[in-house]
């Protein structure tokens, strides 16, 4: 299981560098402080990159701080979380940070956020003890971050790795976690679809949590314009024809890819000739080039010559909904056994 997990996270560095998916926590406010007696935390809440270090006697803040971590994680084992929440192996997840963590010249401070993710929460770790956190690092940690070693390697002197006592939410029930509600007596939070709403009232040591997402395996996508080979400025009219490569890795076969569920974020696109209806489709619309016959529209073969097969895709749709100037285009999808996927690419519009 070790080695799996080894592999998905060098896999997961090597395509951090291609993929460019857009951050998974998307917004962060701060919300009404329901404490008395605690002051206010003195900065705001704030979207952060991943740090060096999460010990304790690292990476302080004067207000709650959340980063990504692991994105795209296939669990090869289940997963403990708060409230006997198990995911379940199989599951593809992405990870994400956030504590608060004072610096030692701030006694204490509380500070309520409401945390907004791309994608729905799944499972929050949050133990006053901060053991599903420990137990979880190595396989959902951002691949650059110290969690574990103490002292840590790259900060002189900084100490305490969880878990440890108080790591977690100070709640009364060890791996049960407190709803906010109107006069709550300490740490709480409340779910809801794609946010969290976060009270965390700390002295020191601080408080920690993860909060885990619905993920998708990650793919490098390359997005090209028909008419004007290779080029990626793609015209901002009806009927735009794009050719996308995913590029399979050791997490994704392309031959598994359901070609059928394959969508490119804000455009109304379809792979044609695909299905049967979509070649019906096709033949009516009078491009009946691939003569109508299945699965000639993606093509697979190793494009890069990586030794790992590549899906070559046409798209055909709306373009118009699509801003001018540089724009990232999402591609998502599922693997014929319901696993999802996606990828990204940075085209021109024009
Ligand atoms: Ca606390
Ligand atoms: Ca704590
Ligand atoms: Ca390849």
């Amino acid at each position: 299981m070790k080695k799996t997990n080894r592999i998905i996270m060098v896999s997961a560095i090597l395509l951090g560098c291609v993929a460019q998916v857009q951050a998974a926590i998307t917004n962060v406010t701060v919300s009404a402080n329901v404490l008395t007696g605690i002051p206010a935390a003195p900065a705001a809440p704030a979207i952060i990159s991943a740090p060096s270090d999460v010990l304790d006697g690292c990476a302080t803040a004067g207000g709650q701080v959340g980063f990504d971590e692991a994105q795209g994680v296939l669990l090869s084992a289940p997963l403990y979380a708060d409230d006997g929440v198990v995911i379940p192996a199989g599951t593809v997840v992405d990870s994400h940070m956030i504590f608060l963590n004072l610096p030692v010249s701030i006694s204490s401070a509380q500070q309520e956020a409401i945390w907004i993710f791309k994608k729905p929460i799944v499972a929050v770790m949050s133990d006053s003890g901060g053991i599903y956190e420990a137990a979880s690092s190595s396989l959902l940690g951002a691949p650059s971050t110290n969690y574990l070693v103490s002292p840590s390697p790259s900060t002189p002197g900084c100490m305490n790795a969880a878990p440890f006592n108080a790591r977690g939410l100070e709640t009364s029930t060890q791996y049960l976690h407190r709803k906010c509600v109107s006069a709550n007596p300490d740490d709480c939070y409340t779910v809801s679809g794609n946010s969290i709403d976060l009270l965390m009232a700390a002295s020191q040591p601080g408080d920690w949590i993860r909060v885990i997402t619905q993920g998708a395996l990650k793919v490098a996508i390359d997005i090209k314009n028909e008419g004007e080979h290779k080029r990626k400025c793609i015209e901002n009219h009806k009927h735009e024809q794009l050719h996308v490569t995913i590029l399979g890795n050791a997490n994704v076969d392309v031959k598994q890819i359901n070609t059928a569920s394959l969508s490119l974020a804000d455009m109304t696109v379809q792979v044609h000739g695909d299905e049967g209806k979509q070649g019906k489709d096709r033949r009516e619309e009078g491009r009946g080039r691939d003569k109508g016959e299945s699965n000639k529209s993606c093509k697979v073969h190793d494009t890069n010559h990586d030794g790992f097969y590549d899906l070559v895709c046409e798209f055909r749709g709306d373009a118009t909904g699509i801003s001018e100037g540089s724009t990232l285009l999402e591609l998502s999808g599922q693997l014929k056994n319901g696993v999802p996927i996606e990828g990204s690419d940075t085209v021109c519009v024009r």
